[in-house]
């Protein structure tokens, strides 16, 4: 059975209240958006984790590189107003304001497995647009063949840029095929309320048959480009994460295996389990890699 967040909203409701009830809570405050009833493509009938989870245990390196760093210190971000600009090989190359590219009325419910590249994962039930339909807003031009993804820089509001633990601001990128395809999308809320900062508010890519840091945070720039962009993960370390990062238990991260995950939350054996080519999303991926050695483009 393919369950719907709206389906599960006592447990979520009550998993709302108790963390608001938690200490040090406040920046779960966020406004719900009344999107009950809202359509859920590719879902899952793996158990969601909880809102305390997936606002507490993040990676966010403009906020530190802990775990706990991001809920602790991004609640001052100011997310509002946020504009993202747009620009390179488009028509319509501009300055877009979120609730234009994400309208709440336009924002579809999205229940996806995030792992990340560090051996842990989750499930998480998002609210966002198509990235398609935004890249559809202002026109990609016939020679764009990729599509690069900014994260704001800005040391004053995130501290974690005055220290060189990567080449600010970070930077991500995709083929312009993989950012057309139907699971590639905008977020900007989650479990029917707005994104919690250290998830990335106000707006944040998330790519789910890719390891967890392609899906860039609070981005405030997407460029259309005939080449492939810089990474930040990939320039940082270009022999351990390559630019297409597809999860894939086959090919080891040169310090650890990639086979299997922990699922965060998950009470039977630890929350080990086996990690799935393209995180379980073949069905809609696999076909942009046909004939890609995939251990060689890692
Ligand atoms: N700007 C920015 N985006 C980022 C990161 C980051 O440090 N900075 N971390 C990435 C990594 S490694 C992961 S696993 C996911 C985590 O997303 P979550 O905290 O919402 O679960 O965000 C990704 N996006
Ligand atoms: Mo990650």
């Amino acid at each position: 059975m393919k369950l719907k967040w709206s389906d599960v909203t006592p447990q979520a409701d009550y998993l709302n209240r108790r963390a608001f009830l938690a200490a040090g809570m406040a920046a779960l405050a966020t406004p719900a958006l009344g999107l009950e009833g809202r359509p859920s493509a590719f879902s899952t009938d793996e158990a969601l984790n909880s809102l305390e989870d997936i606002a507490h245990y993040n990676n966010f390196y403009e906020f530190g590189t802990g775990k706990s760093d991001p809920s602790q210190h991004a609640g001052g971000l100011k997310t509002s107003p946020w504009s993202v600009t747009i620009d390179g090989m488009v028509d319509r190359p501009g300055s877009y304001g979120v609730e234009d590219l994400a309208p709440d009325a336009a924002l579809e419910e999205r229940i996806y497995r995030l792992r990340c590249v560090e051996g842990w994962s989750m499930v998480i039930p998002w609210l966002g647009v198509p990235l398609a339909g935004v890249l559809d807003k202002a026109g990609v031009q016939p020679g764009a063949k990729f599509v690069s993804f900014q994260t704001l820089h800005d040391p004053e509001q995130m501290p974690g840029q005055r220290r060189p633990i990567l080449d600010w601001p970070y930077r991500e990128g995709l083929r312009l095929d993989e950012a057309m395809n139907p699971l590639a999308i905008l977020a900007t809320g989650l479990y029917g309320r707005v994104l919690p900062n250290q998830n990335g508010a106000p707006i944040r890519l998330v790519v789910p048959w890719k390891y967890g840091f392609k899906s860039i945070k609070s981005v405030v720039r997407i460029s259309l480009t005939d080449s492939q962009p810089e990474c930040s993960w990939q320039m940082a370390q270009p022999s351990e994460y390559g630019f297409y990062a597809n999860v894939n238990p086959q090919v080891d991260h040169p310090r650890w295996s990639q086979a299997t995950e922990r699922r965060i939350g998950g009470g039977l054996f630890g929350g080990r389990q086996d990690t799935l080519m393209f995180n379980g999303y073949g069905e809609q991926v696999a076909r942009l890699y046909a004939g890609m050695d995939l251990a060689k483009h890692y």
